[in-house]
């Protein structure tokens, strides 16, 4: 019984810190909260009848002076109780009912308040949390700690290997071969949003609030804190770029940037205005010291610029950066969604970014 008592205080103890995480990290499962309500009804019955003083309410505490209260809660009742309540049999059945739910809550409480732990008052999901405390928080998490607040799957940069060219190139190269920056060039086929490097770059649109294509893909990932850092920014003109945080997603930041849109066919402003885009989204990562960085093929989904022409912007524009820019820049890497537009990175790529002829036969 006295066993039973202690579990019930320690009950009414979490019940209180359940519902302080639940209305902080919005992660506490709807039964939890059933368990919370029924065990707490159950309990004012059982003072009812038992005349068992209540604790005053821990209200919203450090969870090591939550524990403290639990054990001080215990012991205040086991002694109270002592021997002086003597409770009917339906008191007893309730107390046993109870007694299961608080054993099955403190397991459960324990992993919310590891959780808890691991994500130390930052909420990614919530509309109403502060995106520059989330943003600085972020930045000076260290990546395992950082990964705790993925809200989406992650690929780190070592799984991404560097392109390497799979049979023999129809294009001639156009650049001489230059095998250090070869080594900076991946391609990948598959979702942005998962890439674990420095920054994506964002396929956007003017109002930079979120849109279709990737732009939803990375909005959708990062979380609303991202809508709202770019609400901020007053928008982005064609060619333009501009940073946040990424939130939610493995990037540490995301690049904006508004590709043109292309109507009938592409002419020169177009055609500079990709080139913008893929030239300053390399520029604000080097100016804030990112070196891995990765692509969408801008402007070629619902902004209708041709993929085989959008494709020589892109690898033009990167490689004479990186040969202006050797030192700033690790990976960049074309991340390709559909088969047809790694079909045509693979065929450009020699052209732009040729390797070395294997060393002649003497025989
Ligand atoms: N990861 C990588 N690439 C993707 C993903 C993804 N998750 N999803 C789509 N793509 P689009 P745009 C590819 O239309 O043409 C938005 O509504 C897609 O296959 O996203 O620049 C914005 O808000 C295509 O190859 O961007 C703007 O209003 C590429 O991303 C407008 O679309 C770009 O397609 C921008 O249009």
């Amino acid at each position: 019984m006295a066993f039973q008592m202690s579990k019930l205080a320690a009950r009414v103890s979490l019940s209180k810190s359940v519902g302080f995480i639940s209305s902080a990290g919005n992660r506490c499962p709807s039964h939890l909260n059933f368990i919370s309500r029924l065990a707490h009804r159950s309990f004012h019955a059982l003072r009812g009848s038992a005349s068992i003083k209540v604790l005053p309410s821990p209200g919203v505490l450090r969870k090591a002076d939550r524990w403290e209260k639990v054990s001080t809660a215990s012991k205040s009742l086991h002694s109270q109780s002592g021997g002086a309540v003597k409770p009917n049999r339906a008191t007893r059945v309730i107390v046993s009912a109870v007694g299961v739910s608080a054993a099955v809550l403190a397991c459960l409480s324990t992993s919310t308040l590891h959780a808890m732990n691991a994500r130390p008052d930052l909420n990614l999901d919530s509309e109403s949390s502060d995106w520059k405390e989330a943003k600085k928080k972020l930045c000076s998490m260290d990546k395992e700690k950082r990964r705790d607040m993925y809200r989406v799957d992650f690929i780190p940069l070592e799984k991404i290997p560097v392109w390497s060219p799979s049979g023999v190139s129809s294009h001639e190269p156009r650049y001489k071969v230059n095998e250090e920056l070869n080594k900076k060039i991946s391609v990948f086929t598959g979702d942005i949003t998962r890439l674990e490097i420095d920054a994506i770059t964002n396929a956007a649109n003017k109002t930079l609030l979120g849109g279709g294509g990737v732009d939803g893909a990375i909005h959708r990932g990062a979380g609303p804190l991202l809508r709202k850092e770019c609400a901020t920014l007053n928008g982005c003109e064609t060619g333009e770029a501009k940073i946040t945080g990424a939130y939610g997603l493995p990037a540490k930041y995301v690049i904006h940037t508004v590709g043109p849109i292309v109507y009938d066919s592409v002419g020169e402003s177009e055609e500079q205005a990709l080139t913008n885009c893929y030239y300053n989204c390399l520029h604000t990562a080097t100016k804030n010291h990112l070196r891995t960085v990765a692509f969408p093929c801008i402007s070629t989904g619902v902004y209708g610029y041709p993929p085989d022409q959008a494709v020589e912007v892109a690898l033009r524009t990167v490689r004479e950066y990186l040969e202006q820019n050797p030192e700033k820049m690790d990976r960049v890497i074309f991340c390709v969604f559909l088969k047809s537009d790694k079909e045509l990175y693979e065929k450009m790529l020699p052209a732009y970014f040729p390797r070395g002829s294997p060393p002649k036969s003497k025989l």
